[in-house]
């Protein structure tokens, strides 16, 4: 009994691992809804600017319509932010959207056969929308940043580099496209990376780097597809098979999934923690 407060969650109250276990609930009852909220969790973090120091997942800002309205975004507004609004309403004030949309995407990773990576709370959302960044700091699928070449991988160092990422982390988080797919009322792409969308796997990089990619003929944006026609890859995907110093990391992990998990969960956890001060590691799994 002297130690009963040993029992009592530890940080502001907020229960942590039943917070996980209601997005859980909430993936089983629909596993597709798994790597949209991965994708939420990445998009409120990936703003990230290392020079400036602004962006990143501490304010929680993609909730603001004006972060949601970003070409990027497109979609989230509709689904993964709706989706986390039952769970806030249950722990109120205690649970910062910040926090909350980071651990989804933690909870989905694991959910989906993924590595449990590590999580920190404490997140302090913004009050208002003064904090949204710029349009333009998540990568852009078929557009790079003005007078960048679109195909080319400076693109993607342009934009990871920003964040802090080198190019093995670059490949590494590139490789949560085994989940998921891309539909045309989002992005106006079409289709998912694998034939498993909703498990966690190295088949991203197996397929990248076996299957014979072609143009996809077809009214939407430039997109690969194989010869099959069920799967893609994004002009993006396919800069990583194009730049040796990208493929080298892709060969890897598709001979070697347990790397695979240990490299994207280090290089996860470092995008969840962009942008936040003050965290403390948590226990949520
Ligand atoms: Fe992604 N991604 N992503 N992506 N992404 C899309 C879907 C998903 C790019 C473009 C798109 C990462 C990197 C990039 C996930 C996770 C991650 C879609 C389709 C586009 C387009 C959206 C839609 O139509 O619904 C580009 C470009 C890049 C890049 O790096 C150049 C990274 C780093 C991650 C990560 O999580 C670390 C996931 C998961 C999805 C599937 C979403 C869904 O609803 O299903």
């Amino acid at each position: 009994a002297a130690h009963a407060w040993r029992l009592l969650p530890l940080s502001g109250g907020v229960d942590y691992k039943a917070v996980a276990g209601d997005i859980s609930s909430i993936i089983k009852e629909d596993p597709n809804k798994g790597p949209t909220l991965v994708r939420l969790s990445w998009h409120s973090s990936g703003t990230y600017d290392k020079m400036s120091k602004d962006g990143g997942s501490g304010g929680g800002t993609i909730r603001f319509k004006e972060e949601l309205a970003h070409g990027g975004n497109a979609g989230l507004g509709e689904t993964a932010v709706p989706w986390m609004e039952d769970v806030k309403t249950k722990y109120g004030d205690s649970l910062s959207y910040a926090d909350l949309y980071t651990l989804a995407g933690v909870v989905a990773i694991k959910e989906l056969g993924g590595p449990t990576v590590p999580w920190s709370s404490g997140r302090v959302d913004a009050l208002d929308p003064s904090a949204v960044t710029p349009d333009g700091r998540l990568p852009g699928a078929d557009s790079g940043p003005p007078g960048a070449d679109p195909s080319d991988a400076a693109h993607l160092r342009t934009i990871f580099n920003r964040m802090g990422f080198n190019d093995q982390e670059i490949v590494a988080l590139s490789g949560a496209h085994a989940l998921g797919r891309c539909h045309t009322t989002a992005s106006g792409y079409d289709g998912p990376w694998t034939p498993t969308p909703t498990m966690f796997n190295n088949l991203y990089f197996s397929l990248l780097d076996s299957v014979k990619w072609t143009q996809r003929d077809w009214k939407g944006p430039f997109q690969y597809e194989d010869e099959g026609k069920s799967l893609m890859m994004l002009p993006t995907d396919l800069v990583l098979i194009q730049d040796d110093d990208f493929k080298k990391y892709v060969s890897m992990y598709a001979k070697d999934q347990a790397t695979f998990f240990a490299d994207f969960s280090k290089a996860f956890n470092k995008l969840e923690e962009l942008g936040t001060t003050g965290l403390k590691s948590t226990t949520w799994a």
